[in-house]
C-alpha cells in the first residue's frame, strides 16, 4: 500500500472530468487500497480518485464512527430520491481547513460496481448521501467551493494558495 498525495485547490487538475473504469483488475484494486489508507491516515470520510490525479471514476468513503465499514464505488451513476434539500457543513481534503454549509437534496438513488466488479444499488440519507454526491462532484471536475459565493471561494484560494507558497 502506499499513500497518495492530494492536490489542493486551485489546483487545475481538481478540474479532470473522470473517465470510466473499463475493467474491475488488480490494477484497479490497487488504485482502491491506496486511496483507502490515504483518505483514512488523512483522516477523512471521503476520497474520489481525482483528489489523488486519478482521473478514473473511483470513490471510496467510510463514516462509520469507528472506520470499519469502507465503502467503493466504481462508475457510480446517482438518481435524486427525494428532492427536499437539506444543508450540511462540507469540507473536503482538497480544501484543507475550510468548511461551509452546502444544499443538496437528502436522499439519492446510486448504482456502481464494488470492487469485485459486481453492480450494486444503495438509497443513502444524511451523511452518506450528502458524501456521495460530494464526491461525484469531484469525478466531473466540481468542488464544494463552487457553490459558495465568489467572494467566499476567492478568500479561500488566497489563503490556500498564500499557504502553497510559503510551503514550496
Ligand atoms: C467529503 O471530506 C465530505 O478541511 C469528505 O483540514 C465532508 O473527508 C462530505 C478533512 C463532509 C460530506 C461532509 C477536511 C480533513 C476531511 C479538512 C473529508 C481537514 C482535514 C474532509
Ligand atoms: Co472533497
Amino acid at each position: 500500500m502506499a499513500l497518495l498525495s492530494i492536490l489542493e485547490f486551485p489546483d487545475p487538475r481538481l478540474r479532470t472530468v473522470a473517465k470510466t473504469v473499463p475493467v474491475v483488475d488488480d490494477r484497479v484494486r490497487k488504485i482502491i487500497d491506496d486511496m483507502f489508507e490515504t483518505m483514512y491516515a488523512a483522516p477523512g470520510v471521503g476520497l474520489a480518485a481525482t483528489q489523488v490525479n486519478i482521473h478514473e471514476q473511483i470513490i471510496v468513503i467510510d463514516t462509520s464512527e469507528d472506520k470499519t465499514e469502507p465503502l467503493v464505488f466504481i462508475n457510480p451513476q446517482v438518481e435524486v430520491i427525494d428532492e427536499t434539500l437539506s444543508d450540511y457543513e462540507e469540507g473536503c481534503l482538497s480544501v484543507p481547513g475550510f468548511y461551509e454549509e452546502i444544499t443538496r437534496p437528502c436522499h439519492v438513488r446510486v448504482t456502481a460496481l464494488n470492487r469485485a466488479g459486481e453492480q450494486f444499488v444503495m438509497e443513502p440519507k444524511g451523511l452518506l448521501a450528502v458524501c456521495i454526491q460530494h464526491e461525484l462532484d469531484h469525478l466531473k471536475g466540481k468542488l464544494f467551493v463552487d457553490y459558495i459565493s465568489n467572494m467566499k471561494r476567492d478568500r479561500i484560494r488566497k489563503k490556500l494558495e498564500k499557504q502553497h507558497r510559503s510551503r514550496a
